[in-house]
């Protein structure tokens, strides 16, 4: 029984198109920097917001319609909301997807309940990639929901409620290997604090250290050979989350010994309610090695929180996929859509709109980086811009070889510095609408 009977599966059909169900921009086969936009963009659909939102919010009840949903926590109706995900995911044309253990199979009465219900929709996941094709971008745990975790999981005053999480981190990469996922992603849900007075802040990142090793060691053990990564977020739900951007998880990684078993999922929203741009992220991640892969969503400007929504700015995406090609891609990342519907558009057919339009977003902010990159205006501008550092003293102070001692020398000789030159902002902004207005 289709889940989507009334939507084929989404063709390209050009910039001219007027169909809502086709592509504008999204052509997977079209080459760009001699790699498919598949390649480059390797879009991937998320469980939870997708097949578990509901619209409820803290005002109002669910507003979401779901024919194929029974609305029950059956592991029967699990499996069927599985084969409808499915449906979406090869309509769409997304070659990945990624989900949480508790999304995709109901939490039981005991871990042991659990574990059995996620390896009951595991056979369906399994079944519905094999035949698909589609695959898994990253699994991760959600230990954030149950009350269990109102302290943090990893973080947690309580030593129980680590053990726990440990236990269900083991199981969800176990699956995760059983799926051939790519990746595993850590999202610290709870771990961060609400109030300081409470809290062993010191104590707190020890443990949190000492759970990641364990999942190193762990990985190691059963030959789990994807990437970790670790999705920063500045606060909500708690005050102040622990990993709050890339600069702070970096700090933490290589603290407790652990750079170079992880890598960063960057996602929009999470950035600007750390007081960055994504491109800062994107660029703060990728200049340290540790570009991983994206959630792609966008924030509202006037709202300050993680509102999740479909990213459909040209100037956003241009400039999240410019900075990823200077990093050289997402590697065995992705374009996560971490996005959801807003609670007023619950039909079916409005999963499929929000979807294609960021696709699009995507593809066309692909191109239009592309456009910048080949015409290398701000590449030539940067190089321009720092060339007193390519011989002479700056090539001295970049080798290590020259002091304070030799620089206060060659100032007192000299006297002044060479003049400066401008920054051409303004130049540089009014380029990227020049490829925006011709891509
Ligand atoms: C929440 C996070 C979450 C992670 C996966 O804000 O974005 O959805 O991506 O746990
Ligand atoms: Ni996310
Ligand atoms: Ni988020």
């Amino acid at each position: 029984m289709s889940a989507f009977p009334d939507v084929p599966t989404i063709q390209y059909e050009g910039p001219q198109s007027d169909n809502p169900l086709a592509f504008r921009w999204y052509n997977p086969s079209e080459i760009i920097e001699g790699k498919t936009m598949r390649d480059h963009l390797r879009f991937s659909i998320v469980y939870w917001h997708t097949f578990r939102g509901t619209g409820s919010d803290p005002f109002g009840s669910a507003t979401a319609v779901r024919p194929w949903d029974d609305g029950t926590e059956s592991v029967e109706n699990a499996q069927n909301r599985a084969r409808a995900a499915f449906e979406l995911f090869e309509k769409l044309q997304a070659p990945y997807y990624a989900f949480h253990d508790r999304d995709v199979a109901p939490e039981g009465a005991t871990l042991a309940e659990s574990n059995k219900n996620l390896d009951a929709v595991a056979d369906v996941l399994e079944e519905e990639q094999a035949r698909s094709g589609v695959k898994l971008l990253w699994g991760t745990a959600n230990m954030f929901s149950n009350p269990r975790f109102m302290h943090g999981a990893a973080t947690s005053c309580n030593a129980d409620v680590f053990a726990y999480a440990s236990a269900q981190v083991k199981k969800a990469m176990e699956v995760t290997l059983r799926l051939g996922g790519e990746n595993y992603v850590f999202w610290g849900g709870r771990e961060g604090y609400q109030n300081l007075y409470n809290t062993d802040m010191k104590r707190e990142l020890d443990h949190l250290a000492r759970f990641f090793h364990m999942a190193v060691d762990y990985a190691k053990e059963i030959g789990f050979e994807g990437q970790f990564l670790i999705e920063p977020k500045p606060k909500e739900p708690t005050k102040h989350q622990y990993d709050s951007d890339a600069a702070a998880c970096l700090n933490f990684l290589r603290a407790y010994g652990l750079l170079d078993h992880f890598k960063l999922n960057l996602e929009t929203n999470h950035a600007t309610l750390a007081g960055h741009t994504m491109m800062h992220e994107i660029d703060y991640a990728g200049g340290q090695g540790a570009l991983g892969s994206i959630d792609a969503n966008t924030g509202d400007m006037l709202l300050g929180w993680d509102t999740d929504q479909f990213a459909t700015d040209y100037y956003l995406t241009t400039q999240t996929m410019y900075y990823i090609m200077k990093h050289g891609g997402i590697g065995s990342g992705g374009v996560n859509f971490d996005a959801k519907v807003r609670r007023e558009s619950f039909e079916p057919i409005d999963l499929f709109h929000a979807h294609i339009g960021s696709m699009d977003a995507f593809a066309k902010g692909l191109k239009v980086a592309a456009a910048i990159r080949a015409d290398q205006g701000i590449g030539n501008l940067i190089t321009e811009r720092y060339k007193s550092w390519d011989q002479g003293l700056g090539a001295k102070i970049e080798a290590g070889s020259v002091g304070f001692a030799e620089l206060e020398t060659y100032m007192l000789e000299k006297g002044e510095v060479d003049s400066n030159v401008s920054g051409r902002q303004e130049l540089l902004e009014n380029l990227v609408n020049r490829y925006l207005d011709r891509v």
